[in-house]
């Protein structure tokens, strides 16, 4: 498909807010698989995510979103499989099952047990219900118990990067949940020396450097 019916192929569309975590583990995979994709900004904080157009895309009303031609594909785990099995360029999981088993247990850690519970909805609903300073603790907690779970579960398996020398899903999910801890939470990883060293090594890829969220169209520039 085209987008003026001549030979350009249509670009890959991403829904994405320069911010959210779960839009940067999709803009590290498109980078890895070399796309030119159009950026459409989101913007969380003046409440996008529930317009009703968005609302067409995800019905959930949360970033990110993809269009591919006819095609729309919400929920970061989803559009990243989609784009690995669409476009095998790049793999984002390594070929060794137990490897690749490790790969959607880190995975599944972080979008399943760390970002749900800091997702702006959940902190809004802690600062109005318990109060403000209810929510540092709530997120230590369990960012706590998330990052000792993926510190131990790579211990035995982590390379340069999480499972290895290549740039595989678990990485894709590491690198902005460790990084946004450390920004939006000051979180403190030291604890954690194996996932430390990883976010140095993360901050030397260029894929996840362009997908870093001040490089992103939406960034505000003051
Ligand atoms: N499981 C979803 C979670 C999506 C999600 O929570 N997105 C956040 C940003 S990282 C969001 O849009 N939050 C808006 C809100 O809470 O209103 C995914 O991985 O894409």
């Amino acid at each position: 498909m085209t987008s003026s019916g001549q030979d350009e192929p249509m670009k890959l569309q991403l829904y994405s807010y320069h911010r959210s975590s779960c839009s940067f583990r999709v803009r590290i995979a498109l980078n890895l698989k070399g796309f030119d994709y159009e950026y459409k900004p989101i913007n969380l904080f003046k409440g996008e995510q529930k317009n009703p157009e968005f609302l067409k895309l995800n019905p959930i009303g949360y970033v990110p979103a993809l269009v591919d031609g006819d095609i729309v594909i919400a929920d970061s785990f989803a559009i990243i499989m989609y784009l690995e099995e669409k476009y095998p360029q790049h793999p984002l999981l390594p070929r060794d099952l137990e490897k690749r088993a490790i790969n959607y247990q880190a995975a599944n850690i972080v979008s399943a047990s760390m970002q749900p519970l800091q997702n702006l909805d959940v902190v809004n609903y802690i600062e109005e219900k318990v109060g403000p300073d209810a929510i540092i603790p709530w997120v230590e907690k369990h960012l706590g118990k998330g990052f000792a779970a993926l510190e131990k579960l790579l211990k035995n398996h982590a390379g340069k990067y999480a499972t290895g020398d290549d740039v595989f899903l678990a990485d894709l999910f590491l690198a902005p949940q460790i990084r946004g801890s450390m920004k939006r939470f000051n979180f403190d990883m030291t604890p954690y020396p194996l996932l430390a060293r990883l976010h140095e090594a993360y901050m030397q890829v260029p894929a996840i450097q362009d997908a870093l969220p001040e490089k992103q169209p939406d960034y505000p520039s003051t």
